[in-house]
């Protein structure tokens, strides 16, 4: 069995959002079309969606601004933009989205004092969503892995499908990244592909 996973595609990701990936919005009609493909078993979306007190967000803190490195309960923790509040407009889902094909939303980041970029796990590995387990128990073996960004939430997420087992496949057309530095694009798909991800 093959999902599709959809990562992110929420609106304060794309352009006018709050933390907009460059082209953001261009991932959207190849998610709308590999939606169609029948070889999917499962269409899957995950959703960023913090607390408005959320640790990951600078103005929580007094002199902190986004790009900064805090230590958040033990972990290294960049600090963004206030994003993806739950219920808010930023983190919806991205109007022109086909979410009718979308069978089954994971939502990450719901804990305030920790951050989760991958869709399986927050970022110490303390709590699952429940995908790996969802996916598994439905007998899927294979996912291709989709959204935004590639430098953190599709990265992480596919390093973890990997480490579960599953046969992990990137499309990367599908993928745009945030780089905060040159090159975190090119070192996520490196690294990507050192943990056995397929690149496509
Ligand atoms: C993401 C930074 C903070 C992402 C989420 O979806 O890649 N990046 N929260
Ligand atoms: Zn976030």
């Amino acid at each position: 069995m093959k999902a599709l996973i959809l990562v992110d595609l929420q609106n304060d990701f794309c352009f006018g959002g709050t933390l907009a990936v460059e082209e953001g919005d261009q991932v959207i009609p190849v998610a709308n079309r590999l939606m169609q493909n029948e070889a999917y078993d499962w269409v899957i979306a995950t959703q960023d969606w913090h607390p408005a007190d959320h640790g990951s967000f600078a103005a929580n803190y007094l002199w902190r601004k986004p790009g900064q490195v805090i230590e958040l309960n033990g972990l290294q923790q960049i600090l963004w933009p206030i994003h993806c509040v739950q219920e808010s407009y930023g983190a919806m889902f991205h109007a022109d989205l086909e979410v009718a094909r979308i069978q089954k939303i994971f939502q990450k980041g719901t804990d305030k004092g920790i951050d989760s970029y991958s869709g399986f796990y927050d970022n110490g590995h303390l709590k699952s969503t429940g995908m790996g387990e969802f996916l598994q128990s439905e007998g899927v073996t294979e996912v291709h892995i989709m959204g935004l960004a590639t430098d953190y939430c599709v990265k992480y997420t596919a390093l973890d499908a990997v480490q579960l087992g599953f046969e992990t496949k990137v499309i990367i057309e599908g993928c745009r990244a945030v780089a905060l530095n040159a090159g975190d694009s090119e070192n996520a798909i490196q690294t990507m592909k050192a943990a056995g991800v397929e690149v496509i």
